[in-house]
């Protein structure tokens, strides 16, 4: 008996190149972590968090463990935006319950960019987006990621998470030279990590700008829009139909820069932004995604039941030119059943 092999449409892709569907894809930032009692476990398997991102076993199996409970409309590749310091020799550590250390950045520092050495450091990474181009179900798409050189730099200069990024900030002022060499070499090894997900499978990218808010006004352009733009137009150059999603937080003012620029696909909004007035605004250039406040998710019921209620009329029940999604990561205390009642809502409801 022949079987019928029917390849079912993306509904990620598909709202991406602006189609019009039944209901909005839905897939949350950080849907694998540590809210997921399997993650847990796999991560115990791994001993550490660096241990996990580079082993392609591992890394495959927790991008694709919210994908078996969910059935999300995508996959994220499961890495963290600092692999790219940890390929430039910066030492990258993570103590468990903690958040991320390396050595903090002198700005008399050169980093030197040898892309060979990042590639064959990076190379798990690749070969993870290579099994899960296999290992997905054929409706699920996957998106790549890095961090924007912005956000990546901030830890670099600090060496860690702190309040505001401080560090970072101050270099803007007292080291302007250090700072735009330290730009210019992160766009660069970006556009090549981001490259080699694509030539392994990934068919979606997105930057991750969550320090965005940090930087001065007047600078935007210069430390958050120009190295984005340079990344999202090497990419487009070589792949013409790939989809870039850009997320930045705290910068709700800036979103007409981005909305002007035709490299990228889609706005990720953070909780803060009115998803209403964005909608509005955005709707006919970009694709809009976001932008549940992931702590409503977390508290759940009635909360979120209106949240969720709120955010459909936003984006007039989001079947064109809209992606469910929240505006920052889960929190690792939420419910994952409360992730369930997210899923049944927006199927049911759109
Ligand atoms: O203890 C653990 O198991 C580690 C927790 C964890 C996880 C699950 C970290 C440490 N990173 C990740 C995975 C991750 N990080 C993904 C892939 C998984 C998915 O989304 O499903 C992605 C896309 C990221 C991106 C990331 N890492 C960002 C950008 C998005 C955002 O949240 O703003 C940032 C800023 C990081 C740095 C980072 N990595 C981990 C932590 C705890 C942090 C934040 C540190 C801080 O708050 O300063």
């Amino acid at each position: 008996m022949s079987m019928t092999v029917y390849k079912k449409k993306k509904l990620l892709l598909s709202a991406l190149h602006g189609e019009e569907n039944q209901i909005p894809p839905i897939w949350l930032m950080r849907q694998a972590g540590r809210y997921l009692p399997e993650y847990q476990k796999t991560r115990q398997e791994a001993g550490n968090f660096l241990s996990l991102c580079y082993s392609p076993k591992l890394a495959e199996e927790v991008t694709l463990q919210p994908i078996r409970r969910y059935h999300f409309d995508a996959a994220i590749l499961f890495a963290d935006i600092l692999l790219i310091p940890d390929a430039l020799n910066r030492n990258v550590h993570f103590k468990q319950g903690k958040g991320p250390l390396m050595q903090p950045l002198d700005p008399k520092e050169e980093i030197s960019l040898d892309l060979k050495k990042l590639n064959d450091h990076l190379s798990p990474v690749y070969e993870t987006v290579d099994r899960l181009k296999n290992s997905l179900p054929q409706d699920v798409t996957l998106i790549g990621f890095a961090g924007a050189p912005w956000t990546v730099a901030t830890y670099m200069i600090a060496g860690e998470g702190t309040p505001h990024q401080e560090p970072a900030r101050k270099w803007v002022y007292e080291h302007p030279e250090a700072l735009e060499r330290l730009l210019n070499t992160l766009t660069d090894a970006t556009i090549e990590y981001l490259r080699q997900q694509v030539l392994a499978g990934a068919e979606v990218i997105k930057l991750f700008d969550s320090w965005a808010g940090s930087i001065p006004g007047h600078l935007f352009n210069k430390i958050c829009l120009e190295p984005i733009s340079k990344i999202a137009s090497a990419l487009k150059q070589e792949f013409p139909d790939l989809p870039i999603i850009v997320l930045c937080k705290g910068a709700t003012g800036h979103l007409e820069k981005f909305s002007q620029n035709a490299d990228i696909s889609c706005l990720a909004l953070d909780p803060e932004t009115d998803l209403t007035l964005a909608y509005r605004k955005f709707k006919d250039t970009k694709v809009l995604q976001g932008n549940l406040d992931p702590l409503a998710l977390e508290i759940g019921g009635k909360a979120l039941e209106n949240a969720l209620e709120k955010c459909l009329e936003a984006v007039e029940g989001g079947r064109k030119n809209y992606i469910f999604n929240l505006g920052h990561g889960i929190r690792q205390h939420t419910p994952p059943e409360n992730v369930e009642t997210v899923i049944n809502y927006i199927r049911k409801t759109a």
